[in-house]
């Protein structure tokens, strides 16, 4: 009989769908969340996955993203009550095997998962011969082991290096920001990060990062603040909102910053996240802003205490009086909603002057420091 795992967070949908899927003769597993499912995923051997696309947490699109990131050619069927042309478009480019919406008539509930339980079955079907044996249920590839493999050596010769951060006015150290490293092969911070993604372990990543961090945090010159990077998925990791985490301990002193890069769209809850991390005494930067990526949604999800501006807006702002009006409208924001300002990436003198001239105070960038081990002293 096939195996089937339905993936759906309402239980009332759930118990439907359940029966409709029994009484047509499927063997039937469930799950209530993304996360559960992907373990299941990881750990069991389906002909074919059904699953909703909104629930809290992973939704149905990132769980076929990482079912097909594990290489799986799992069939999965995705449903949705919100039915929109980019989420189709996404389902389509990683692998979807069908898209209903919601309601779902009930025939073609069961014919789909009948047909994608066939193809599932003949898929494992076509590797059992090739294998010329049963394939363990979730045998990863050779390149996926070597990854895993450069992956831990890059964990374990992770270092951090710090940048200053400074106050133009006052000529004074405001802080450092971390920036990992690591002197393995795969030791560009990119790479580490494209590796954690595609192994599914940001986790790993970023709490080696925040244990690093809080172990120098010691040797920091006093009152200078760490500005810490984050990933929008160390947002759904619990570690992170510890209190007994060994960054949170020093929390008070740190500055998480959030790249308005990320999808934070896609995190759940993120309010009350944001709302958790202050109260363990945390304060939040948004990341790169004008970098074109959220535009200014990040402000209301995040309420930042501090914005960074990308060094795309710096880089010769000297000389173009489009990113002047572009950081001077910047400044006037931040000053009415209370916020700081840190231009990043400032090389020149040039640059550094009309900055000022535009309002900001505090500087990041080669013309102060470059990221190095330890905390060295800026050029100020
Ligand atoms: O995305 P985020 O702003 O966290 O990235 C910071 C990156 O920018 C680091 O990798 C750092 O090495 C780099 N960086 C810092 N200062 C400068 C600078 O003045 N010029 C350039 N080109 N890169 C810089
Ligand atoms: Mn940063």
């Amino acid at each position: 009989m096939s195996q089937i795992l339905l993936v759906e967070d309402d239980p009332i949908v759930r118990l439907a769908y359940t029966k409709v899927l029994r009484t047509s003769g499927l063997e039937l597993d469930t799950a209530s969340n993304g996360a559960e499912a992907l373990e299941k995923v990881r750990h069991g051997q389906f002909d074919a996955v059904v699953s909703d696309i909104n629930m809290p947490g992973l939704s149905g699109i990132e769980l076929l993203r990482a079912v097909r990131e594990l290489s799986l050619d799992v069939p999965v069927v995705l449903v949705t009550g919100g039915p929109a042309l980019e989420t189709a478009v996404r389902a389509v480019e990683y692998g979807a095997y069908r898209y209903l919406t919601k309601p779902v008539d009930i025939d073609a509930l069961r014919d789909t998962v009948h047909r994608a339980a066939e193809a599932g079955e003949r898929a494992r079907r076509r590797r059992e011969t090739a294998a010329g044996a049963p394939l363990p249920a979730l045998a990863p590839s050779e390149d996926e082991l070597q990854l895993a493999e450069r992956f831990d050596a890059a964990l374990e010769r992770l270092w951090i290096a710090f940048q200053p951060i400074v106050s133009g006015g006052r000529r004074s150290l405001f802080g450092y920001e971390a920036l990992v490293r690591s002197d393995a092969e795969l030791g560009r911070p990119d790479q580490l990060l494209a590796a954690a993604e595609r192994l599914a372990r940001l986790a790993d990543l970023g709490r080696a990062i925040r244990a690093r961090v809080a172990a120098e945090a010691l040797d920091a010159p006093p009152g200078a603040l760490l500005f810490v990077n984050l990933h929008a998925r160390d947002l759904e990791d619990p570690e992170l909102l510890d209190p007994h985490s060994p960054l949170s301990r020093v929390a008070r002193r740190v500055v998480l910053e959030i790249t308005e890069r990320t999808a934070l769209v896609e995190v759940s809850d993120i309010g009350a996240k944001v709302e958790r991390l202050r109260s363990l005494g945390y304060r939040l930067a948004v990341d790169d802003l004008g970098a074109g990526y959220a535009g200014l949604a990040s402000f209301a999800s995040i309420q930042p205490e501090v914005v960074k501006l990308d060094m795309s807006l710096v880089r010769g702002v000297n000389g173009n009086v489009l990113k002047q009006s572009v950081v001077r409208s910047m400044v006037r924001l931040a000053e009415e909603l209370g916020i700081l300002v840190i231009s990043e990436g400032i090389e020149s003198r040039e640059e550094r002057e009309t900055l000022a001239a535009l309002g900001c105070d505090l500087f990041q960038g080669y013309l102060f420091g470059k990221p190095a081990r330890g905390f060295l002293p800026p050029v100020l």
